[in-house]
């Protein structure tokens, strides 16, 4: 059978409903999917004119995070690709794409555009040959194949295309993994913290003397962050926004900083052996005191800040035999 890891089957003819309930309230204007952003044409369609586009019907398997899965559910809809190509297709600038719903919150989760159209996301209308229930998202959803289910939105309203990624509402809020792979078990950024933990931690930025050993928070805005005395080996920081985080004492080693903008943070008596600040910027980033054996920099990201000097010699020295 087709279960991913510590997966379950819901029990026969049953479908949980997970998340929000019911499309926005007392909102009676005529359903619309637009799609706008990085695309050749914004377009707005009305659900008639989605009805009557070409369709396909499908078999897909839903993964939800929370460990029920419901296999081989057949959903009828439009392909994404045929619906961007309606529209002159993607910008070459295009890198992500956002699905937004017609919710309260204006729920939304995203992909990357090239994974979304390999998936093969549905704009779908039916499961099962029934109309989707609206509780289930009717009367149209998104259907991501091969990815936990909550990167399938319920009531689309918008799509959207960006060069830069933006985290989903569950992805930035409660730190459900932004890549979401039932079979490699991306459920959480970090897989060994109890998430609501991880809620709370992200929602003040206080990771401060939490174990969160090979978290993923790759391209997140974290500024000001307060990381005194974290357990963070082995994690993802490539491209976040570290200005004015403070590292005090925070164990870092083989941690992956690529890209990162460390300007101001401080990393004080931590221990970055390992770690990699190769393109991160570091102004006035303070490393005093800094275990940095074996830390990588590329030249221009070399720090000018306080570091003792036998440290830097040896970041160079790795840095030229690198
Ligand atoms: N608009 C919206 N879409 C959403 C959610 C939500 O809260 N709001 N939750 C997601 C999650 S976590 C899951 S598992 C699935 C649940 O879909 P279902 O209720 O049809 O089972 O919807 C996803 N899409
Ligand atoms: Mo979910």
């Amino acid at each position: 059978m087709n279960l991913p890891p510590n997966q379950r089957l819901a029990a026969p003819g049953k479908w949980p409903v997970v998340g929000e309930k019911a499309p926005r309230e007392g909102d009676s204007s005529p359903w619309t999917v637009t799609v706008h952003g990085l695309v050749t044409e914004r377009r707005v369609f009305g659900l008639d004119e989605l009805f009557n586009l070409p369709q396909v019907t499908q078999p897909h398997d839903i993964h939800c995070v929370t460990r029920w899965s419901k296999l081989g559910v057949t959903f009828t809809g439009i392909l994404l690709a045929d619906l961007l190509a309606l529209c002159g297709g993607p910008l070459h600038d295009a890198k992500f794409i956002s699905f937004i719903a017609r919710s309260d919150r204006e729920h939304s989760t995203s992909l990357v555009l090239s994974e979304a159209l390999e998936l093969g996301c549905l704009i779908a209308f039916t499961a099962d040959g029934a109309p989707l229930d609206e509780i289930h998202g009717g009367p149209v959803r998104i259907v991501t194949p091969g990815r936990y289910f909550y990167k399938s939105v319920k009531w689309l309203e918008r799509i959207e295309l960006l060069s830069e990624d933006r985290l989903g509402y569950w992805e930035g809020e409660i730190g459900y993994h932004n890549t979401a792979d039932p079979w490699r078990e991306e459920r959480y950024i970090a897989a060994n913290t109890n998430p609501k933990v991880l809620e709370r931690a992200l929602a003040s930025r206080n990771f401060s003397g939490l174990d969160l050993r090979g978290v993923d928070l790759r391209g997140r805005d974290l500024t000001g962050l307060n990381a005194f005395g974290a357990r963070l080996r082995d994690a993802h920081f490539e491209g976040a926004n570290l200005t004015d985080a403070d590292f005090t004492r925070a164990n870092l080693s083989n941690a992956h900083l690529e890209n990162a903008n460390c300007t101001r943070a401080i990393f004080t008596d931590g221990d970055l052996e390992g770690a990699a600040f190769e393109g991160a910027t570091l102004t006035d980033a303070d490393l005093t005191g800094a275990s940095l054996f074996g830390t990588t920099f590329s030249p221009g990201s070399l720090p000018q800040a306080p570091v003792r000097a036998g440290q830097v010699f040896q970041a160079q020295a790795d840095l030229a035999s690198g």
